[in-house]
């Protein structure tokens, strides 16, 4: 059940009651592909960083170490040991961006694992079965992301078929959380809005969607290559034909400020691996912008990331030591910066939420821009 707490503008402040707890939003939910947190993150790092939702992937838990035997082990929960909400993404866009060859009909897509190339189907009913599996709080419809360079005429016939595959989704959704072995009878589903850069196939896509009557309802097909002012037109273009008594997620999104600008324009849902994936690389998020922890210019700075940090890395550590760890290979420096990243996004987030409760979230927002604008410490 979601709650609307509070509007300011289009942003909202809510908060949505799961078997798993409650997901106050806006939120950021932290990506764990593979049932792991890339970097050496351990579930138990997650509670010391402000994290309120995991998110991993139905086609690599699938791959690796498969479904059937997450679900011999109690569920996703019991085996990465996370008791908080888990978002499970449908498998769709993973198929699309990282499989080999595939073919996509009617019935769903033949495409090959890209861990040892075996054949593999999977359809919106096979997409629900993992998921129910995994036993993840929120399963995510099976979609197709079309490539940003698709056409027009390609776009109108996927979201068809997209719709097609939702119905199925829905209704196979509802027969497996019946079941008596099914470990989350209560999984939630989401749909997934698509239509490329096209307003009114998005709009006429919305209004189809809306109409079932789900637990949420995402943006996908964004962040695939167009530029920040058509995803922008898109969400402004969309969101109002999106349930507003329903969260709303923008799949695989974004910077700090990407995701500052969406809030603003409704969206509550987020996720993007480049907190991690950033961390990982010594590129490390602080209010005056991006540092590159490996610049020489650090090596003697004592420091910490950033001054006022409450995250494990900055309550304890220096710039010039994890540079140094970053230097020499050391595990704990990359760690360090995804806990720091993974803290700058969760703590925003939380600032975000009490923005909009204040009811001054457009002066927040603009405040938050300046200083990541205002150049390197
Ligand atoms: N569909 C699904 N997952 C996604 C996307 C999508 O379109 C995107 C697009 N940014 C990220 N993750 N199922
Ligand atoms: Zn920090």
């Amino acid at each position: 059940m979601y709650q609307l707490i509070k509007r300011d503008g289009l942003a909202k402040r809510g908060r949505l009651k799961t078997v798993h707890g409650v997901i106050e939003t806006p939120v950021f939910m932290n990506v764990g592909t593979a049932a792991a947190i890339k970097g050496a993150v351990s579930t138990e790092d997650l509670q010391g960083i402000k994290t309120q939702v995991e998110l991993s992937n139905t086609y690599h838990l699938h791959v690796r170490p498969g479904d059937e035997v997450v679900k011999k082990l109690g569920g996703l929960h019991k085996f990465m040991v996370w008791d908080k909400p888990i978002l499970t993404d449908s498998g769709g866009f993973q198929v699309f961006s990282l499989a080999g060859l595939r073919k996509i009909k009617e019935e769903g897509v033949y495409f090959h694992s890209h861990i040892d190339g075996k054949k593999i189907f999977m359809g919106p009913e096979e997409s629900m079965q993992i998921q129910s599996n995994l036993a993840s709080t929120i399963a995510m419809a099976f979609d197709e992301c079309p490539s940003s360079v698709a056409d027009r005429n390609y776009i109108q016939h996927s979201v068809d078929r997209t719709v097609r595959w939702l119905e199925r989704c829905k209704k196979e959704m509802a027969r497996l959380n019946s079941l008596e072995d099914t470990i989350n009878k209560q999984q939630m589903l989401f749909g997934i809005n698509q239509g490329g850069i096209y307003e009114d196939i998005r709009i006429e896509h919305a209004k189809r969607i809306a109409e079932l009557d789900l637990d949420g309802y995402a943006l996908g097909g964004l962040a695939v290559g167009e530029s920040h002012e058509d995803m922008y037109r898109i969400i402004d273009a969309t969101v109002p034909y999106l349930p507003q008594d329903k969260p709303t997620y923008l799949m695989g999104v974004g910077t700090p400020a990407n995701i500052l600008e969406a809030v603003d324009r409704g969206v509550d849902f987020f996720d993007c691996v480049y907190p991690s994936r950033n961390g990982r690389h010594g590129h490390v998020y602080t209010n005056h912008g991006k540092m590159n922890l490996f610049n020489a210019k650090y090596e003697l700075d004592d420091r910490p990331i950033e001054e006022g940090c409450q995250c494990p890395a900055c309550r304890k550590y220096s710039r010039a030591y994890i540079r140094h760890l970053l230097k020499a290979k050391e595990m704990l420096g990359m760690r360090l910066c995804v806990l720091h990243n993974l803290y700058f996004y969760n703590n925003m987030m939380e600032e975000i939420r009490t923005a909009i409760e204040e009811g001054r979230y457009k002066e927040y927002k603009k405040q938050k821009l300046e200083g990541f604008t205002r150049g390197q410490i």
